[in-house]
């Protein structure tokens, strides 16, 4: 006879995501166990996971939005942007490999990345007033990697996963936001020497700017702000692609030069 249901929280998930990353083993989707599992409570894992990461010596060193191109809400069947957290373990070092025999399943996407140089508050941040805040523009490639079986997941599971956060590396070009036009700025994606997509800034959210003042207006639901220093990673502007034993990828773009990884 099938024992009693799970009694299901916020705490279990966090703890239940955080260990399917430590033990490389994916789970099945929270949602389909937990009729009840919504957005709110997924942030609440979300916000927990954080903490138990906190408590085990990272450091919490900016955000990162989650599917706000249409490529990436095409290629995951998620179609409402989000917002996650960045720990300093996350950071690659320059030159540092990919270590795919501790990760599931990782895959890499190009991204536009802010570094602040002063809070940013929510809510009724603008686009405008979310750029006053930006001290420089860099580029990225973040390394994701779901804890669900199959990259399979809902909004709501996707949140309390941390939208896939794994590791990410930035160049080394930090320009100021002044000259630059976002929504122009041009990226090759490229795997193994060949071109395999790109894309402009302007995938976006029509530009990566947006993607700043809902990282603000979405933290300012729960009661926190973006601090001085702080990374924010604006999203995917491609579609992510799998990183196996051995691959090269390398984000080319037009003003922010070439990020280049390698897994092991
Ligand atoms: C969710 C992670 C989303 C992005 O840039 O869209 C994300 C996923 O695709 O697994 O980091
Ligand atoms: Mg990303």
């Amino acid at each position: 006879m099938a024992g009693p249901e799970r009694s299901w929280t916020s705490e279990i998930v966090a703890e239940l995501l955080l260990d399917a990353e430590a033990r490389r083993t994916p789970t099945e989707g929270i949602a389909s166990r937990w009729p009840e599992f919504d957005l709110d409570a997924a942030y609440r894992a979300q916000d927990l996971a954080v903490r138990l990461r906190v408590a085990r010596g990272e450091r919490i060193v900016g955000v990162k939005l989650g599917l706000t191109s249409v490529a990436k809400q095409r290629q995951m069947h998620v179609d409402t942007p989000s917002i996650a957290w960045l720990t300093d373990t996350m950071e690659l070092a320059p030159g540092t490999a990919v270590p795919t025999d501790r990760l599931i399943h990782p895959r890499a996407e190009p991204e536009i990345v802010f570094v602040l140089g002063s809070e940013l508050c929510g809510p009724g941040v603008t686009a405008a007033r979310a750029m006053q805040s930006v001290a420089s523009v860099v580029g990225g490639i973040e390394i994701i990697d779901s804890r669900f079986t199959g990259f399979s997941f809902t909004l709501p599971d996707v949140v309390a996963d941390n939208n896939s956060s794994s590791r990410y590396i930035t160049g080394s070009l930090q320009l100021p936001p002044d000259g630059l036009d976002l929504a122009l700025e041009g990226c090759l994606l490229e795997v193994d020497g060949q071109v395999v997509d790109s894309a402009t800034g302007a995938a976006i959210l029509g530009n990566p700017a947006h993607a700043l003042a809902f990282a603000a207006n979405e933290l300012a639901k729960r009661g926190q702000a973006l601090e001085a220093g702080w990374v924010v990673l604006t999203g995917g502007l491609t579609e992510a692609v799998p990183l196996h034993p051995g691959s090269r990828v390398a984000a080319h773009f037009t003003h922010l030069g070439s990020i280049v990884i390698k897994a092991e």
